[in-house]
């Protein structure tokens, strides 16, 4: 911790009026102007944890304005992170002398003014658009020029959202880092612990592990497995009807496909809002196609936006009085012509008739209907004003709790969610925008909007907020396409799309009708089965190179993924004794440089010293993660696959010197000696 220093906090609060600028040291407790700081630090693993109490004098009320604690990190800094303000939010690492603009002005004021989007935090923050100068919530780190890491993070959300600025030198040599709390409308009338989080220095997976470990909410329902699944949206978007889900659903079972999760999204509902009742493309109501899915073995999965409601809604109509209001009325929480019928509002959720209405449609579509997981939208619209004496974070925090609790046993996967007010919260998280059917939105690029839908703004966000998943819910990627029809992806993105989501994702989806897919491509989805829990051990990006170590099981891995449109030059790991295999190059050694060109990647499995291991198969994403045991007579081997191996290629075995007969599963195996090893393959069809 030598190198990070504690430098001060400052708050400002208004009591009867009065307003109060204050520093405070965080070395020791301080009096200030009708109360106290308190402050709890405690040495952990890499780092500090620190809890920090405002203590209101008694009849004494706190109105907060700011409240944040300074550190100067002295150690030359090569990238910084800090991760956006809610699931949309594009999120990456990024270089000093890199700026981050606020959203182009003339856009903003327009979106503002009209309340047209208001997905991110251009209507509550601002950004000074200055080199080295970066904002962002509840979680943000440096990688040093020594490989180690500074992480900041937060311990909880309850009390709001946990801002993170940073300021680094723009030659990289030091930064100042400022955590503090987005407190406006938070009142404090008791002792409150206002702020706490871990900052620690150290390896990246010691720092992220003591992060981890020190989070004070605990999971739901202990750990949850990574899931496969097909949802609606993006083939058909709000076009569904009964046919075209049970159409979907038949290709699935008609193959014999594993999935886990067949998800109803968007577009069965009679109105955004109106959750009781579906629309009358979906006449038979749903509980008949849940017991259809539930019937095949997928569990039935449905989208709702359970904090937001359409102005042609009943409940709009009906409930005026649901409906967030601020002084200038009603608080539009967005505007969406397309899909729905116009502006769509947030809900007040303090409001007991809300939750009284929640509590009986989440009864009705979880034990009357029978869904066993439902994703829930635009969640970040509960919190749109601070209210109630509560900041923006804290009712999204308590909007998070009480989903928590309506959703009780079942799997929730949350989506348009500040993701801090989510952590163990829901089992599973998107944790990036909206695929598109094409690349990139350039327009919106170009007006840096950072939620907008587009392709490689999701799988950016996904490698870069890789450190969540597992810590505080399987990160959802978004989906994949591979199908021909119905979108502008070329076959090259497509394929990393498919890659990138299989490596960094625990729930990986498609909307895909598999009945259009080709022999190849029925392959090619093929080839990520079984889903297996990928362990990334280390990710260096490069201007859209990505180098990822990996672990599935025991078996390391290391992928190269390029997503510029350039060519790239790449290295493999090690030295010549390191051997590695993938299906495209073949066996190569350490050392071996590759070109990799535009929108492809490699993904190799590292050869084991020992002999009869396996050294990679064909046929899959991620050579030999099918493999579950490998017995060996004299020469005769036995290979089992594991459960859900959809198709069965080559396998390439490593034998001892010399070898020259062996039987694998009773083919009789071609011998090669390349770079001293000695290796046996067979058709295991
Ligand atoms: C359903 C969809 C899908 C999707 C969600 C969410 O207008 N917009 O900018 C916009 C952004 C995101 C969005 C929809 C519209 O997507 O992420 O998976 O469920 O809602 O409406």
């Amino acid at each position: 911790m030598a190198d990070i220093e504690n430098k001060k906090g400052v708050l400002s609060y208004r009591i009867d009026g009065v307003l109060y600028n204050k520093s405070f040291s965080l070395e020791e407790n301080s009096r200030i102007p009708h109360g106290h700081i308190m402050l709890k630090q405690e040495e952990v693993p890499t780092g500090r944890l620190f809890h920090i109490v405002i203590e209101p004098d008694k009849k004494a009320v706190f109105s907060m304005e700011h409240f944040a604690v300074t550190f100067a990190v002295h150690k030359p800094i090569k990238k910084c992170f800090l991760n956006g303000f809610q699931t949309w939010s594009e999120s990456s690492e990024c270089s000093p002398w890199n700026t981050q603009k606020q959203m182009n002005p003339v856009f903003s004021h327009w979106i503002t003014k009209y309340q047209l989007k208001k997905y991110g935090d251009q209507h509550f923050m601002s950004y000074s658009g200055k080199p080295g100068e970066f904002l962002g919530y509840s979680y943000g780190y440096f990688r040093h020029t020594d490989e180690t890491i500074t992480l900041a993070g937060t311990l909880t959300e309850k009390t709001g959202y946990t801002i993170i600025r940073s300021q680094v030198e723009t030659d990289g040599s030091m930064a100042e880092v400022s955590i503090g709390k987005d407190c406006i409308g938070m009142q404090l009338h008791a002792s409150t612990e206002i702020l706490s989080f871990y900052i620690g220095n150290g390896r990246e997976a010691e720092v992220f592990k003591s992060w981890e470990n020190n989070f004070t909410e605990r999971r739901k329902q202990g750990k949850s497995a990574t899931i496969s699944g097909w949802t609606s949206w993006y083939n058909h978007y709000e076009k569904i009807d009964e046919q075209i889900i049970l159409r979907n659903l038949k290709s699935f079972t008609d193959r014999g496909i594993p999935i886990d999760v067949f998800q109803i999204d968007d577009g069965w509902q009679g109105a955004v809002g109106d959750w009781l009742k579906t629309n009358d493309k979906f006449p038979n109501g749903l509980a008949q196609i849940a017991r259809e899915i539930k019937k095949v073995g997928y569990i039935p999965g449905l989208w709702l936006a359970p904090f937001i409601a359409e102005e042609s809604s009943f409940l709009c109509r009906d409930h005026a009085d649901w409906i967030l209001r601020d002084e200038h009325g009603l608080v539009r929480a967005g505007y969406n012509p397309f899909n729905w019928s116009g502006n769509f509002y947030g809900l007040n959720i303090d409001h007991p008739e809300v939750k009284e209405y929640l509590r009986m449609v989440f009864r009705t579509v979880l034990e009357i209907w029978g869904f066993g997981m439902v994703k829930l939208d635009f969640l970040y619209a509960a919190a749109l004003v601070p209210r109630n004496g509560k900041s923006r974070g804290q009712i999204m925090y308590e909007g998070m709790e009480f989903l928590q609790e309506i959703t009780a046993d079942k799997l929730m996967m949350a989506c348009g969610v500040p993701l801090g007010s989510a952590f163990r919260k829901a089992e599973y998280c998107r944790i990036g925008s909206d695929a598109a059917l094409t690349w990139e939105d350039k327009r919106l690029k170009l007006l840096r909007y950072r939620e907008r839908v587009s392709t490689i703004n999701s799988l950016t966000s996904t490698i870069g907020r890789h450190h969540l998943h597992k810590r505080f819910f399987q990160n959802d990627p978004d989906v994949f396409i591979l199908r021909d029809e119905n979108n502008k992806l070329s076959h090259d993105k497509k394929e990393v799309l498919f890659f990138v989501n299989n490596l960094f994702g625990g729930l990986v989806f498609t909307s895909d009708d598999i009945n259009t897919y080709s022999e190849n491509q029925l392959k090619q989805y093929y080839s990520s089965f079984p889903m297996t829990e990928k362990n990334i051990l280390s990710v260096v990006s490069d201007k859209g190179l990505y180098t990822v170590d990996f672990q599935i099981g025991k078996r390391s891995y290391a992928a190269y993924i390029n997503v510029s449109g350039e060519f790239r030059k790449i290295t493999l790991q090690g030295d010549t004794g390191t051997g590695w295999y993938s299906e495209k190059s073949g066996l190569g050694q350490g050392g071996w440089q590759f070109k990799l060109k535009g929108y492809d990647f490699l993904c190799f499995s590292k050869v084991q010293v020992r002999p009869w291991s396996v050294v990679g198969t064909t046929g899959r994403l991620f050579p030999a993660s099918e493999i579950d045991q490998v017995f060996n007579e004299e020469n005769e081997l036995t290979i089992t696959f594991k459960e859900g191996t959809l198709l069965a290629g080559d396998v390439i075995v490593r034998l001892p010197k010399g070898t020259e007969i062996c039987m694998i599963n009773n083919n009789s195996a071609l011998i090669e000696v390349q770079f001293g090893i000695t290796t046996g393959r067979a058709s295991l069809i």
